[in-house]
């Protein structure tokens, strides 16, 4: 007897179906999906990998805050990364977005929608360093949208494979600036 209507161990793996298979009382909790999937509603669904600013990465500059990690400008407060990490090299080979979900206080009638506020960075930490997208994508008001407004930056690039990656964000200190999570997905 068994799936689940006898008693004794159950050797199965989990599938992504809705069904119980190892009989622990959870549906689906190790069920193998694609990279960039997860299993939502016993299917495998599209879904990025998801890194938080205030967990996953290191800061050389800025404090956590309710939603992540804040760079609040302040004459003890210098210039730096915002967060740098998380040297993951299990990223898949190929044509990648990683989006920056941003936030920024600024007054728009003082700031040319051209400044740029912090400059966002891919970085073969493998490569010597190598800025893997080309140069700093720079986060802007006209990227904002709106002051205090969470918005997403995504910067596609080709990620090598097998190389630890650094998602960096160079914030030069003039405005607060806020970041949630880097979300990394396959390139549209
Ligand atoms: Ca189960
Ligand atoms: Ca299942």
């Amino acid at each position: 007897m068994n799936a689940c209507n006898a008693c004794g161990p159950v050797e199965v793996a989990e599938v992504c179906d809705g069904v119980d298979q190892d009989c622990d009382g959870s549906t689906d909790e190790s069920a193998p999906c694609a990279v960039f999937e997860a299993c939502r509603e016993g299917r495998c669904q599209e879904a990025p990998i998801v890194y938080e600013a205030e967990r996953d990465f290191m800061h050389a500059t800025g404090q956590p805050s309710a939603d992540g990690w804040c760079g609040i400008p302040a004459p003890e407060v210098g210039a730096g990364h915002l967060i740098y990490g998380p040297y993951v090299d299990t990223l898949p080979q190929g044509r990648l977005v990683a989006t920056f979900w941003l936030l920024a206080d600024y007054n728009p009638a003082r700031v040319f929608p051209d400044t740029v506020f912090a400059r966002l960075e891919i970085i073969d930490a493998d490569d010597g360093g190598r800025q893997i997208q080309g140069h700093g994508y720079p986060a802007t008001p006209s990227g904002f949208g709106a002051p205090m407004t969470w918005a997403a930056f995504p910067v596609t690039f080709d990620n090598p494979g097998g190389h630890r990656l650094e998602f960096r964000i160079w914030w030069d200190r003039t405005n607060l600036l806020c970041v949630d999570r880097v979300e990394v997905a396959w390139a549209p």
